[in-house]
């Protein structure tokens, strides 16, 4: 009966277009001492959501009473006929992170997921109970998904299978209904350190931990105030996220792409004109990043962001555009525009 069930969700799943779908049983998390004295280090910096719900991300059964099964599934944004832009701090170009070159997973993966949810429902006779996440719950979805046999957790932190490389999410079903369960994924870095020599921020302290607030991602993602003065350089021309850790992995050679994001691929140019795109106002912002990625940050994020990429490679060009954002009533988008302005200045100078 639950080999059946497992049968059908897994045959559902392919269908839906998800690249895998395995399952692990609902027990705490292995890695619950890595995680807390993550926390107590503060490497998660203002991400305070992380701390607030430390019991549940420790224990999956205060997330769903009786859980029994966790199912998690990946999909795949990798792409193989793009362009990946350079970083090479002189060229006054932004860089997204891979993921947002899509629309918002979260809205594209809930349409999936709640499919999938009704199909596990549909395919036991019992009373039941399943709730699906995608990044949106208090559940460590790395560790589940290693537990599944999805994949291993490099050293960068970020899952890898072997089947797919670094590039795909991670989404789960939390169930009280009992499936058979698959077998782990061991890790296989060997003695590879590729990302943590790639980090342009050191942000990887050592092999399976990331200082948060060093990393790039968190800073032009989920810090919603000021940027600390001594990273902004090394930023560079990113300006949404970041990937040099994970573009670096050996094990991308295997990366294919997956049918689910394909069709969401944003039609922006890979290469983003600094200038053009520091000129947006807010409602031109919100007509053209709805149901994007760069939502998250809001326009004052994405102009901070903008803002520092300038002064790390933009010239005396962008100075009427970044004055222009010195002289905003957002404090933020102020102060990091006034900051750009100087960085060019002084590069003038010298
Ligand atoms: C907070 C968060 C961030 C933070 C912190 C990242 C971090 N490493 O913790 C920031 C903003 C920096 C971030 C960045 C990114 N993120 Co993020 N993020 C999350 C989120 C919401 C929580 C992660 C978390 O709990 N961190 C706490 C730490 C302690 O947990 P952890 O790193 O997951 O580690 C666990 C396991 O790895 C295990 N573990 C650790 N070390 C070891 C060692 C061994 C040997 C073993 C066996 C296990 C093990 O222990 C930990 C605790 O259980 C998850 C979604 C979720 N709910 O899980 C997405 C998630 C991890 N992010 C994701 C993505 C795509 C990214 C970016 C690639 C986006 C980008 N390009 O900018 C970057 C990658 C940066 C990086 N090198 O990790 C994906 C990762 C998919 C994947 N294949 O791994 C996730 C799963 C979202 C999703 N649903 O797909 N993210
Ligand atoms: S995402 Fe970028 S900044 Fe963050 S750990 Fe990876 S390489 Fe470093
Ligand atoms: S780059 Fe090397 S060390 Fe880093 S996650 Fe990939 S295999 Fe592991």
């Amino acid at each position: 009966m639950e080999v059946d069930a497992k049968r059908r969700v897994q045959s559902k799943a392919k269908a839906l277009g998800f690249d895998h779908c395995q399952v692990s049983d609902g027990s705490q998390p292995g890695s619950r001492s890595h995680y807390e004295a993550w926390i107590e280090k503060g490497r998660h910096g203002k991400m305070a959501y992380l701390e607030r719900n430390r019991e549940k991300r420790c224990d999956p059964s205060l997330v769903v009473p009786n859980l029994k099964s966790v199912i998690s599934l990946s999909t795949s944004y990798f792409q193989p006929s793009k362009r990946h832009p350079s970083t090479n701090s002189t060229i006054p170009r932004g860089v997204i992170a891979r993921y947002a070159r899509f629309r918002d997973y979260h809205d594209i993966l809930a349409e999936k997921l709640k499919e999938l949810t009704d199909e596990l429902t549909r395919s036991v006779s019992f009373d039941s109970h399943s709730l699906w996440y995608v990044d949106t719950g208090p559940i460590l979805e790395r560790d589940m998904a290693q537990r599944a046999g999805i994949g291993f957790v490099g050293k960068h932190t970020n899952l890898i299978s072997r089947r797919l490389g670094n590039w795909f999410f991670i989404s789960e079903i939390l169930t009280t209904i009992p499936l058979p369960v698959d077998s782990p994924e061991k890790n296989r870095c060997g003695t590879c350190q590729k990302c943590i020599t790639a980090c342009p921020t050191q942000a990887i302290s050592k092999p399976f931990e990331l200082d948060a607030r060093r990393c790039i991602s968190y800073l032009t993602i989920e810090l919603k105030g000021s940027i600390p003065l001594e990273l902004r350089p090394l930023i560079g021309n990113r300006i949404f996220g970041c990937d040099d850790c994970l573009a670096v992995c050996p094990w991308n050679r295997f990366a294919v792409e997956g049918r689910i994001m394909k069709p969401h691929a944003l039609s922006d140019p890979t290469d983003i004109d600094l200038e053009a795109w520091a000129q947006m106002d807010q409602s031109s912002f919100k007509e053209r990043f709805r149901g994007t990625p760069f939502f998250r940050t809001k326009w004052r994020g994405l102009m901070r962001n903008i803002s520092v990429a300038l002064g790390n490679t933009g010239t005396s060009r962008n100075i009427p555009t970044l004055s222009r954002l010195a002289s905003n009533e957002d404090a933020i988008v102020s102060e990091h525009a006034t900051w750009a302005i100087e960085q060019i200045q002084d590069r003038q100078q010298n």
